[in-house]
Order: structure tokens, then C-alpha cells, then sequence
């Protein structure tokens, strides 16, 4: 398995200009047929090596003409043809296996129906190709199967025509008049429900919509449907994109490997991401169909129309979508909520990532697997990196670098330094430095001191800039650092956005007549930790007065955080007093419930661990275990009260009603540690009318182990056997059990409905129990570590991708203790010596060991 580097990127020495397909459908023996009008571009290459794994060849001819056995070389990964023509017809015939396909790469089958994953390099797994970003064909595809058993084929682009063949079989024909990559290939064949509507763009074109899901589900699509509508319109109005085509498809299927798929015209959705309704849908289900809705359909300029020229360029599509799918969220609903979401993520996961042995800069250098490359670095960083450049070059300037960006590069594959050209062409603004955050891995660290003079009325913030010593970086280079920030004094609050671009700086501010309160990197303007003193009191009157929410929330954070970490060096203290004032202040004061929901909940282990070293998992735990405990009991009346004025008696999804759910089952979860309330929760979940408050008492009942947890958790189980969705949630919600857990989660894995072969249940169980049970996750006999461990073996022969994706929390072992990393490093030993270790675990077992 050897890397490939960023630095060793060649332009293709041919091109493939339009390909001709032909899928003749059978579960075990499909045939490809491929037609290709293939060019040199480079006159002295002779040798055309095309991609191809797991392909059965079965015939190549050049110009119609046949070639012998002896006129190719073919191995593992790829078919050589020595070719004397300039331009040329290429044909070639493969067999493949859709049914046994368990990697969901390629060609499979989810449930009854044949879907297709190409992204990164799966396209490869259905014929020989150039499959490469950088070369851009026209695609006509036919698709042929039985007529009845899959009355729907589809592929990219418009319909050309459909005929009834042979043997109660059909064929349709797709043509996509756009250039793409191989990666945004896509086929459906199968039997589905069909909500349809129409879209009229801007310019006034009609556009077709059309979202397929299993029979019987149509009234789960509805909320899909108006989030694209809300989608096309939000593009044009805020960059004047339309829609291309005369029709958008978006398809779901149970068995997908991640969120969906943009392929050109034609969507794959994991139907997690398509089906929602009252019944099973929480509020954040909501949320998260109407994001992944746009975050696809903005991909059709951010990707699409524009692509990447190699696959290390990922974050420019990703990172650039994810910033645009944000900014639609937070127009859609509370700003400062979602932009609080958007930083415990990253958090949580990133910042681990940033610290990792796996650690990468949004632009990779070096990569094994590709797919391994789909990260909250280069998801997550990478859309602070573009919102940084956002806030830069200003709303208006961002605007027409993106005019810019199309009007230079539509049709092509680009760079992420054409995307920052564009950018810094289009507002004037140098942007040289800036690109260090394209090369450099890491999480840097902003320190920060202040100086108040009062004789002169004069702050001073004396800032400087760290990076981490990270093996993938050969060396470190100091960023461009946006720094928003917020000076409140009696008078009222002033703002400034200072530029940190050198290792120490000095930032003056004058007329202050008393020392402000400074609350830094407002609406978190930089994607760094930050280490500045500050007092309670301080922390405190950020959180009742600053102007940004953001920050009032962080203050909280940075409250509950410093108490956590009292409470590790000294586990028997008493929780102070100021701290529960300020909770009791903010559960009873005025202003938006979601923004108070946010503010109440504690950080996650994650979040906590991230700002440790050296510290025993089960140490966090405890602490945070103690605080929990005592704020419960000391504000228990106070839960209470807030709890029962935010109860609803009819259920409604407006923006209030969500918030005032999040706030009450907040307030629950404090509820169900003190004994007087605990009975409130089975009280809910028994009369829950929706999948939010139904969920939230389920999962409360478990996490603090409540007595009637058996009788809850059958009684769901019950209630939606048959609703495969709402099946993870409970497999999800069991893998937090406290008490027996590990003979509770080998019941589990044993169950009837429990399989790995299903991405989503896979890691409603086993992801679910590494990444929110950390009790048992990093219990002291390892048990945990062997578990996932397990786990991670059986999926490497079923499918590498989600394995590999399972396998992050254990690698995460350098802020542990040392003890804790000699456990978790004897399991990774232990799956990189197994026989047929996947590229995808290999990559990552090699970093972490070595
Ligand atoms: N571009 C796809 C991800 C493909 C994953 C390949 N392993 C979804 C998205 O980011 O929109
Ligand atoms: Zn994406």
C-alpha cells in the first residue's frame, strides 16, 4: 500500500472525452459495457495504464478491433494498453458483482435495489477508467434490468430514451450534457415511491424534482422536498447560483457508507438524511435532512461545476460547502445556536483529530487512502478556514471572489490555491500568508495577556501564536489570525477585528475610561484554543453582557471547564457557590430557551480531554459525574419549575416550540438525578407525542440508569421494530448503559435485528458506545478497547471504510495517561496483525503505531 504525495501531482498524459455505458443488470453477473473516445494529450506517452479493482475483464477492443490476451497487462489495480492513435475509440467489457459487494463501493445492492457510491475511487470497481478528477467526459448511460422487480433506472442527467427488451426486461437511456469526473457517476435501479414537485428557477427554466424512497415512505419525504426548494433558492439569492439541469433527482437507500452523495443531477442519500416525520424525526433529524439537503445541492457548483484537480485539492469542495451549508443553517434558524454547534464539533472531534497520529492539514500531502481523507479536518477545519477567509476579505469581497472563482474556473478542475486567488484577485486582498493554514496540521494556540493603564486609558493585549510539534509538519510557520473580539465596559460594548499575523503582536486600544472586560475570538473567529486569564467575575459579565452569544456561551463553557478540571486534581471538593449562581441565573433569566439549552449543558468528555494531558479517562468521568450530581441537587426545584413552564401540550416544529423542547429536556436531564423528579422522566417518555421528548426521557432513563429503564427501552423497541431508522436510535441510545454494559451490548450484537453488513446500525451500536459511553468506553480493564477492537476486525473483511471510520476513538490515545495508551495501543496491535488488513486500517494502525 503505497502513500501518494501531493508533491508528485501529474496532469494526465490522456483524456477521456465522452463515454458511452451500458449496464446490463444482474445481482451476481453484471455486465459493463464501456465506450470511450479516449486522446493523448501528452505526444510522447505511449502507455495508457486505466484504473480497475475488483473487475472481471472480459473483452478490450481499440477502434473496434479486438486485442489479445497479449496485447495488455493486467493486474489488481489496473489494465496497460500500448496505444500508437492519437485519438481513439476505446471498448471495453467488464463483469461485476453488485450483490456480494459488502464494501458499498462501486456497484451494490442496498435492500432490493442497485445503487452506486463512486466517491473517492469506487468508479474503478465498475470498469476500467481514468479515474482521476482531472479528466471531464460526457456520459450517455444505458441501464437494463427487469422491468418489473426495477421499474426505475436512473443516471445522471436528462432522460434520452426508455424501450421495453427482451425477457421482461427495459432499458433506459440517461444523457448529462455537463463534464464530470467518474466520481459523480451515479445509477439507480430499483422499485420505489415517488414524490415529485417542480422548481422555477430564478431565470424562470422549470425544473423537475424528484425524490425516490422504499415504498410506503412518501410521507417521510415531505420535509426533504421543501428543504431543496428552500435550497435552490437560498443559492440564488445569496450567490446567484441556479440549478442546471431540467431535472434533480435525490434517491434513498438504507445501506450507505456516509451522509449521501452529489453525483451529478442524480443525489444517493443515506435515507437517515432523506425520511423524517412527527413520529420518528427528532428536532435535530429536522435539522440535520434540511442541512445534508443543501449541503448536496450546493455541491452542484461546489464540486460539480467546479471540481478538484486531485484529490488532496478535497477540502476545496468540502470545506466550501460545509461553509455554505452552515451559513443556509444559520439563516434558517438561530444564528448563535447553530454557530455554537458548529464549534462543538469541531471541538470534539477535530481538535482530537488536529492532535492525532492521523493529524493532516485541510489539504493532505500524503494519503494511502482516500477514503480515510473524509475528515472533520478537511470537512470541519476546513469550513472555519473558509469562513476566516470570509470574515477577511468581508461579506462583499467574499461574494465576488466566489462571481470570480466561476467565471475563471466553470467546467474545470481547479486548486484550493485558485479558489484563495480568486478570492484575493477579487477583493485585493494579500492573501499569501493565509494559505499557511492550507499546509500546516494542527490546532495552534493563541495566548493572550492584557495591561490596563488607567492613567492613560490605555488596553493593551499582548497576543502571541503556538503550533503544536506535529510529525506531519516539517515545519511551522506562523498564520494570518483573525481575531474578533469585544471590549465591555460600562459605557457599552465596542467590537474589533484584529489581524495576528506575526508570532507576538501588540494591540493597542485608547479612551477607555475603565478596564473592559474582553471577550476574545467572538463567534469563534478562529479555529485555535485560547489561553488568556480570566477572573469568575469576568466570565461572568461576558455571559450577561456580551453582545455576541457565542461568547456567552463560551464564558459558560470556560466556567463549567474550570471547574471540571478542580475537580480532577481534587475529586472530594466542594462545587462552588458562583458557579451554581451563575447556573441558577441563567436557568431563570429572560431570552431565547435554545441558546439557555446550549448554555446548561456541560462539555462533553471530548471537549474536556482535548484540554488535558497526561490525565486518566475515568478521572474526567468522575468530575464530571460530581458536578452533574451537585448542580442537580442544589438547583433541583429550579429544573423543576423551568421544566414544567416550557411543556407543550400540543406539538408544533416552529423555531419557540424547538427551543422550548431543548430547554425542558435539558432540564430533565438534571431532573433524573434527583430522586424527588426522577419519576418525571418514564412520565415523559410514556407521554411523549414526538420523537423528541419520546427519545430524550429514553436516553435520560438509560444515562442515569433509572429503574424503569427495562420497561422503556422494551417498550420502544416494541413500538418500532419494523422502522429501521428509529431501530438505530435505540441501538444507539442502549450502547450508553451503565450498569452490566458489556453483557448487555454482547445481547446486543446478538440480536435478531443487529447487523454490521448496515453502515447506520453498525455505528448506531458500536460507534455510539466509543463516542458517548466514555465511562465504559475507557473502563479500566480495557474491555472497552477490546470491544471496539472486535469489532473493528469483523469489519475489515465486510467493509473497510466504516471500520476504519469506527476505529478513531482508539487512536485518539495521546492525552491519556500512560497506562490508558499502553491498552489502547495493545488493541491496535492486535488488529494490525490480522491477516488481509485493509488499506483503510493499515494507513491508520501504521500512524498510530509508529
Ligand atoms: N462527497 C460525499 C462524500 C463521499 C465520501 C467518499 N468516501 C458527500 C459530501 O461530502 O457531500
Ligand atoms: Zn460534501
Amino acid at each position: 500500500f503505497q502513500p501518494r504525495f501531493l508533491s508528485d501531482y501529474q496532469s494526465p498524459a490522456f483524456t477521456i472525452k465522452k463515454v458511452d455505458l451500458t449496464f446490463d443488470l444482474y445481482d451476481n453477473d453484471t455486465l459493463v459495457t464501456a465506450i470511450m473516445q479516449v486522446s493523448r494529450i501528452d505526444k510522447s506517452s505511449k502507455q495508457l495504464r486505466l484504473d480497475g479493482e475488483h473487475l472481471t475483464l472480459v473483452s478490450v477492443a481499440i477502434d473496434g478491433q479486438l486485442l489479445a490476451a497479449d496485447q495488455y497487462q493486467l493486474d489488481d489495480s489496473s489494465l496497460t494498453l500500448s496505444i500508437e492513435q492519437d485519438d481513439f475509440t476505446l471498448e471495453i467489457e467488464t463483469k461485476i458483482d453488485p450483490e456480494n459487494n459488502t464494501a458499498l463501493e462501486g456497484l451494490y445492492k442496498s435492500g432490493g435495489a442497485f445503487c452506486t457510491q463512486c466517491e473517492a475511487e469506487g468508479f474503478r470497481r465498475i470498469t476500467y477508467f481514468l479515474d482521476r478528477p482531472d479528466v471531464l467526459a460526457e456520459y450517455t448511460t444505458t441501464v437494463i434490468a427487469d422491468e418489473n422487480v426495477y421499474p426505475y433506472l436512473l443516471a445522471n442527467g436528462n432522460k434520452i430514451a426508455e424501450s421495453s427488451v427482451e425477457n421482461g426486461r427495459h432499458s433506459v437511456t440517461w444523457h448529462d450534457p455537463f463534464p464530470k469526473p467518474s466520481y459523480l457517476f451515479a445509477l439507480v435501479a430499483g422499485d420505489f415511491d415517488l414524490l415529485s414537485d417542480t422548481y422555477k428557477t430564478a431565470s424562470g427554466r422549470q425544473v423537475a424534482l424528484e425524490i425516490f424512497v422504499d415504498k410506503g415512505n412518501i410521507e417521510k419525504a415531505h420535509h426533504a422536498m421543501a428543504s431543496l426548494k428552500k435550497s435552490m433558492a437560498w443559492d440564488e439569492q445569496t450567490y446567484n447560483l441556479e440549478y442546471d439541469l431540467d431535472i434533480y433527482m435525490i434517491v434513498a437507500v438504507d445501506f450507505f457508507n456516509m451522509g449521501a452523495m452529489e453525483n451529478k443531477g442524480l443525489n444517493v442519500f443515506n435515507s437517515k438524511f432523506v425520511l423524517a416525520d412527527n413520529a420518528t424525526a427528532t428536532d435535530t433529524d429536522f435539522f440535520n435532512v434540511e442541512a445534508v439537503i443543501a449541503h448536496e445541492y450546493f455541491h452542484n457548483w461546489t464540486g460539480n461545476r467546479v471540481t478538484c484537480r486531485d484529490w488532496f485539492q478535497l477540502s476545496l469542495k468540502e470545506g466550501l460547502t460545509v461553509f455554505r451549508d452552515q451559513s443556509f443553517s444559520a439563516d434558517m434558524h438561530s444564528k448563535a445556536v447553530c454557530r455554537i454547534q458548529n464549534v462543538r464539533l469541531l471541538r470534539r472531534m477535530q481538535f482530537p483529530e488536529d492532535a492525532s497520529p492521523m493529524a493532516h492539514p485541510i489539504r493532505p500531502e500524503k494519503v494511502v487512502e482516500m477514503n480515510n481523507f473524509y475528515t472533520m479536518t478537511v470537512y470541519e477545519k476546513g469550513a472555519e478556514v473558509i469562513r476566516m477567509l470570509h470574515r477577511i476579505v468581508g461579506d462583499d469581497g467574499f461574494k465576488k471572489g466566489m462571481a470570480l472563482y466561476f467565471e475563471r474556473h466553470d467546467g474545470h478542475a481547479v486548486t484550493c490555491d485558485d479558489f484563495v486567488d480568486a478570492m484575493a484577485d477579487a477583493s485585493q486582498v494579500d492573501l499569501s500568508q493565509f494559505k499557511v493554514w492550507y499546509e500546516q496540521a494542527g490546532t495552534p494556540t493563541v495566548k493572550v495577556e492584557k495591561q490596563f493603564d488607567q492613567a492613560k486609558n490605555e488596553l493593551t493585549l499582548h497576543v502571541s501564536q503556538h503550533h503544536p510539534d506535529l510529525p506531519v509538519n516539517k515545519t511551522t510557520k506562523d498564520l494570518l489570525i483573525p481575531i474578533a473580539i469585544e471590549l465591555i465596559t460600562q459605557a457599552g460594548s465596542q467590537s474589533h477585528l484584529l489581524t495576528l499575523s506575526q508570532a507576538q503582536q501588540t494591540f493597542t486600544f485608547k479612551h477607555l475610561e475603565n478596564e473592559p472586560v474582553v471577550a476574545l475570538f467572538t463567534d469563534f473567529s478562529a479555529p485555535v484554543k485560547v489561553e488568556f486569564e480570566q477572573t469568575d467575575q469576568a466570565l461572568n459579565t461576558i455571559i450577561t453582557d456580551a453582545k455576541d452569544e457565542f461568547s456567552r456561551w463560551d464564558a459558560c463553557q470556560s466556567l463549567f471547564m474550570r471547574e471540571i478540571f478542580a475537580l480532577i486534581n481534587a475529586p472530594s471538593k466542594a462545587v462552588s457557590a458562583t458557579l451554581l449562581a451563575t447556573v441558577s441565573s441563567i436557568l431563570n433569566s429572560e431570552g431565547d430557551n435554545a441558546l439557555k439549552a446550549e448554555m446548561l449543558t456541560l462539555p462533553s468528555f471530548d471537549e474536556i480531554a482535548e484540554l488535558c494531558d497526561s490525565v486518566e479517562p475515568q478521572a474526567i468521568c468522575r468530575a464530571v459525574e460530581t458536578l452533574k450530581q451537585t448542580i442537580a441537587g442544589e438547583l433541583a426545584s429550579e429544573f423543576k419549575q423551568v421544566f414544567t413552564s416550557n411543556q407543550q401540550t400540543t406539538y408544533s416544529k416552529d423555531a419557540k416550540s424547538i427551543a422550548n423542547r431543548a430547554l425542558k429536556n435539558v432540564c430533565l436531564n438534571y431532573m433524573a438525578r434527583s430522586e424527588q423528579y426522577a419519576s418525571m422522566v418514564s412520565k415523559q417518555y410514556y407521554e411523549a407525542d414526538n420523537m423528541t421528548d419520546g427519545i430524550a426521557a429514553f436516553s435520560t432513563a438509560v444515562i442515569a440508569n433509572l429503574p424503569d429503564l427495562s420497561a422503556i427501552s422494551e417498550h420502544f423497541a416494541n413500538k418500532w421494530k419494523d422502522t429501521t431508522l428509529v431501530m438505530d436510535k435505540w441501538y444507539s441510545v442502549m450502547a450508553q448503559q451503565q450498569q452490566d454494559t458489556f453483557t448487555k451490548l454482547q445481547a446486543l450484537l446478538d440480536s435478531e435485528s443487529f447487523t454490521l453488513h448496515n453502515p447506520n446500525r453498525a455505528r448506531s451500536l458500536i460507534g455510539a458506545f466509543a463516542m458517548n459511553n466514555p465511562q465504559h468506553f475507557h473502563c479500566e480493564s480495557g474491555q472497552g478497547y477490546r470491544f471496539l477492537a472486535d469489532r473493528v476486525i469483523e469489519l475489515n473483511a465486510i467493509n473497510p471504510q466504516v471500520a476504519a471510520r469506527l476505529i478513531t476513538p482508539l487512536i485518539q490515545f495521546g492525552r491519556f495517561d500512560q497506562a490508558t495508551q499502553q491498552k489502547m495501543k495493545r488493541e491496535i496491535s492486535r488488529i494490525a496483525s490480522i491477516d488481509k488488513l485493509a488499506r483503510d486500517l493499515k494507513e491508520k494502525v501504521s500512524a498510530a503505531l509508529s
